[in-house]
């Protein structure tokens, strides 16, 4: 069967949509690229010496695994050169990157978490990459870290690569979620899923159970009505997953549904949540509500959230429509 490749997708979507321009495809076709790179160096583990940490830490205060800056250097060196961008953002990188004078700038900013739940990689669990494509807004040559403190519901696009028992592709371009495979003999992505949609009811929750005492009441309450199953309100089972990757627990919920939450807790109760909002809760948001579910913090929009700094933390209910909406009524509820 002939299949369609991501850069036949690409272009088909460009010509024949119009949906979006030269720059974006070059852009999206540059980061398909440096995943690749980044599926090769994940897949050689105690093989290609990238295991374990690299002894130092990040902007959030953790200890950097060697995979991590790896990635970061490989998304780096892939996207500085193409004109496509202005500037990059990463969870690796206290502030931004702006394309140096040597180099023609573009209209696109580039944010991602280069290696999402890299807890997970020396125990060889799935982990992967986030993206998110803003669009600069001033067009003038100078850009800052202001440029990229714009609203979720503004990206361009957004994807994530999961390195897992495949090497998946996920994107949208704001017309529907596609999925693309990684085939290790070509060396290609082709497409294998478009039009993805999320049921709007789930039986499946995902969150870490530890934290349960640590939770504020509205999640609390609905957590314990999954718990009690058809014996409580809820009048039916429900089932749990954890993978403490939020791109594989992200892509469950894209292929067959469910709710995953991080949620505010008092561990920290100063931060809104654990994840962050620019590169892992936006990008996320825009693929779950494309592919027809929802996206909250508990309270509004993930996407209408107006960041205030480059790091900032977000807290996050997503997934199945029925159940965030009954999380996030939750939250109204307790006021
Ligand atoms: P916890 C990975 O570190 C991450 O940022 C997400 O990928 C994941 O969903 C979450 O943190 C896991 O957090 O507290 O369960 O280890």
């Amino acid at each position: 069967m002939k299949r369609v490749s991501l850069t036949q997708y690409l272009v088909e979507q460009q010509r024949e949509h119009g949906r979006i321009p030269a720059e974006l495809r070059l852009l999206i076709e540059v980061v398909a690229r440096a995943c690749k790179r980044i599926a090769i160096a994940v897949n050689k583990g105690a093989l290609g010496d990238v295991l374990g940490s690299a002894g130092t830490d990040n902007v959030q205060g953790e200890v950097q695994k060697k995979l991590d800056i790896i990635s970061n250097e490989v998304l780096i060196e892939a996207n500085i050169w193409g004109g496509h961008l202005a500037a990059m953002a990463s969870e690796e990188m206290d502030s931004i990157h702006v394309v140096p004078d040597r180099y023609p700038q573009g209209e696109y900013l580039l944010l991602f978490d280069p290696l999402d739940g890299s807890s997970n990689i020396d125990v060889n669990v799935s982990i992967g990459t986030i993206f998110s494509v803003l669009r600069k807004v001033g067009h003038t040559r100078g850009v800052s870290e202001e440029d990229f403190l714009q609203p979720g519901k503004h990206q361009a696009a957004a994807g994530y690569c999961v390195y897992g028992p495949q090497s998946t592709l996920v994107l949208t371009l704001g017309n529907g979620v596609a999925v693309f495979t990684l085939d290790r003999e070509t060396g290609s992505w082709y497409l294998t899923q478009e039009g993805l949609r999320i049921p709007d009811d789930t039986q499946e929750f995902s969150v870490n159970m530890s934290n349960l005492r640590h939770w504020a009441p509205p999640v609390t309450r609905y957590i314990d009505e999954c718990l009690a199953g058809r014996d409580g309100a809820r009048g039916k089972d429900f089932n749990m997953r954890w993978v403490g990757s939020m791109v594989a627990d992200v892509h469950r919920i894209l292929t067959r549904g469910g709710v995953f939450l991080y949620p505010w807790d008092k561990r920290e109760p100063d931060k809104p949540g654990k994840l962050r909002l620019m590169y892992e809760a936006n990008p996320m948001a825009f693929l779950v509500e494309q592919a027809g579910g929802l996206a909250t913090n508990g309270r509004e929009r993930i996407l209408d959230v107006q960041p205030a700094k480059l790091h900032e933390r977000v807290s996050v209910v997503l997934g199945s429509k029925n159940e965030v909406e009954r999380a996030t009524r939750y939250h109204a509820e307790a006021g």
